[in-house]
């Protein structure tokens, strides 16, 4: 490709999700010289792909799974239930994009490939899907924690001759399940967000689940504009709160421990908090429901005797008794999802007494016998937070690529920087709170500090920034220290990698909440302790593109 045809800019972003529109409105706002690319047909992201039956936020409740940059969009904005549907979010995203005059610097439908770093020039080089070539000095990878959708390695999954479709990557043309024989396999938060949904339409519906999931009601309700009027009134004291709060969300967490009450005062709280519903099951619950086992398990039992009462055949109930600590898998939220069993048209196969064998053209045929099908959902879940960077697999100095760099550990620093990958930065990347914090608020938190790095950087002249590796290997201590004092590394999860075989195990989550951020203040603060400025080699590219 002729030398002439390569574009210049300051920051190439990678992603038009929630973090990467964030991330072009911020850098674009310094004066940066910034392009978008996605490979999908529309921004969003996350909320463009999963479009299946039953998606919908399922944090602790709206209107707070938002941007808090700009006061207006809650002023403006009308959420119109206490869990929006992925509909709704794509909707606000996309008038976030329209808002602020995003899409100008947006190009869909663009892959990007072979990221490289250029030593000399200190800048990184992409080809595009489009047949375009870029140099960016700062590469963004805001590519998303839960965007490689995991198509599992079923024998025969390949000859299946029905429509087999997966959650994570929905068609965006209407899906009619009327009169079918549909399977879902997987039991997560997708697939028991598209269970009750599917159930309702289906001729037959049957569920292939590996692991049974602990499930709470998400009780979604329209917002009233009472409440949404309340919010507005009182932006300023939550969006303080959102950012004080772990999690991310503008409520205190519960700090009474199991213990401190007695057995009678722990029923009414599981009670309450059950008929409240959204993710404050988790969030009000006991403070050391996630580091003390007898805790965790008061609160299993609690969950499994919900389960019981509501689902009527009691053989269906006992395959649905999830046996994880709860929590240390993605709690999830449902509208429906064990009263699905009670329906004369679904039926569950428990995949641990009668595994998949293989998949044929006409079904799904396990160790006891076929089930003919028509439809097959695959909700299997994601390569989750490394697994799209490492599709993305950047060459670094002297090219040693992210896979040889990732091989047995995701090093990385702030869960931001890589060393070895100079001027590449990463939105909620292992090592941050990312996917247990919330993540629009996160990626403007982490986008506001590598803005700042890259001021940093211009304001001083320099050409290049980077992870120590000895920043890397303290940085690993902190987030695995942090782990180790809880039970989510007990279990398989995604957030432990188990779901992808071969997966090196890693708790790749930072849990300190507002901590985390703290901790990047104090970073920077330090004169950007951990982290090599490079003098430039050359004058700054001038940037062709505004
Ligand atoms: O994926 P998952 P998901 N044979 O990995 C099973 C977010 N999210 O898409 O548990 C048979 O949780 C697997 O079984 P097991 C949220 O953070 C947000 O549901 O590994 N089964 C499991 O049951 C969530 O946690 C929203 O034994 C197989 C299921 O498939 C994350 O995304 C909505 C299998 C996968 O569950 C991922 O959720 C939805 C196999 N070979 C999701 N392979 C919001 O609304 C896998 N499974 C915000």
């Amino acid at each position: 490709m002729a030398r002439e045809s390569v574009e210049h800019l300051d920051a190439l972003v990678i992603g038009a999700g929630v973090s990467g529109l964030y991330a072009l409105h911020h850098l674009r706002g310094m004066g940066l010289s910034v392009a978008v690319c996605d490979g999908a047909g529309g921004i969003g992201g996350t909320w463009w792909y999963n479009g299946y039956p039953g998606a919908r936020v399922d944090g602790p409740g709206s209107p707070f799974y938002c941007y808090t940059f700009a006061d207006e969009l809650m002023q403006e904005w009308d959420w119109a239930e206490t869990q929006p549907s992925q509909a709704q979010v794509l909707a606000y995203l996309e008038h976030v994009a329209d808002r602020f005059d995003l899409r100008r610097h947006i190009r869909l439908n663009t892959w990007i490939r072979n990221p490289r770093y250029d030593e000399a020039a200190q800048r990184w080089t992409v080809d595009t899907s489009t047949g375009g070539r870029i140099s960016a000095q700062f590469l963004i990878c805001a590519v998303g924690a839960l965007s490689t959708a995991n198509r599992p390695d079923i024998p025969g999954i390949d000859d299946f001759a029905g429509e087999c479709l997966h959650t994570g990557n929905w068609p965006h043309e209407p899906v009619h399940f009327a009169g079918k024989r549909v399977g879902v396999i997987g039991t997560g938060s997708s697939g028991i967000q598209a269970i009750p949904e599917i159930a309702k339409e289906a001729a037959h519906l049957t569920v292939f689940q590996r692991t049974p999931q602990f499930s709470f009601p998400a009780r979604n309700q329209p917002l009233t504009a009472a409440e949404l009027a309340s919010v507005r009134d009182n932006w300023d004291a939550l969006k303080a709160n959102m950012r004080n709060f772990n999690g991310g969300f503008p409520w205190p967490r519960n700090l009474r421990t199991a213990a401190e009450d007695t057995p009678a005062e722990r029923q009414a709280l599981f009670e309450r908090l059950w008929e409240e519903g959204t993710l404050k099951f988790i969030v009000d619950n006991y403070s050391d429901l996630l580091t003390n086992k007898e805790t965790n398990g008061m609160v299993a039992d609690f969950v499994r005797s919900k389960i019981r009462e509501i689902v009527r055949d009691p053989a269906t109930a006992d395959k649905l008794m999830p046996d994880h600590y709860v929590a240390t898998k993605r709690p999830v939220l449902d509208n429906g999802y064990f009263e699905a069993y009670n329906r004369k048209n679904v039926t569950l196969v428990d995949l641990r007494e009668d595994p998949i064998e293989r998949i044929t053209p006409s079904g799904v045929c396990t160790a006891t016998g076929v089930c003919h099908l028509d439809m097959l959902v695959l909700a299997t879940g994601f390569d989750a937070i490394s697994g799209t960077f490492l599709r993305l697999n950047p060459k670094g100095r002297a090219g040693l690529s992210l896979k040889e760099r990732w091989r047995e550990r995701y090093h990385n620093y702030l869960g931001l920087m890589i060393s070895g990958f100079p001027n590449l930065f990463m939105v909620h990347g292992p090592g941050t709170p990312g996917v247990l914090y919330n993540m629009p608020l996160g990626a403007e938190r982490e986008i506001e500090w590598v803005g700042n790095c890259i001021e940093h950087l211009r304001g001083e002249s320099l050409g290049a920034v980077e992870a120590t590796p000895a920043a890397e290997a303290a940085w690993a201590e902190e987030v695995e220290g942090i782990a180790n004092r809880t039970l989510y590394p007990l279990t398989d999860s995604w957030y432990t990698g188990a779901n992808i075989p071969g997966k090196p195990r890693q708790f790749p989550v930072h849990l300190g909440g507002p901590h985390y951020f703290e901790r990047l203040s104090q970073v920077a603060g330090s004169g950007y302790e951990g982290i090599e400025f490079e003098a430039a080699r050359s004058e700054p590219q001038s940037a062709l593109f505004v």
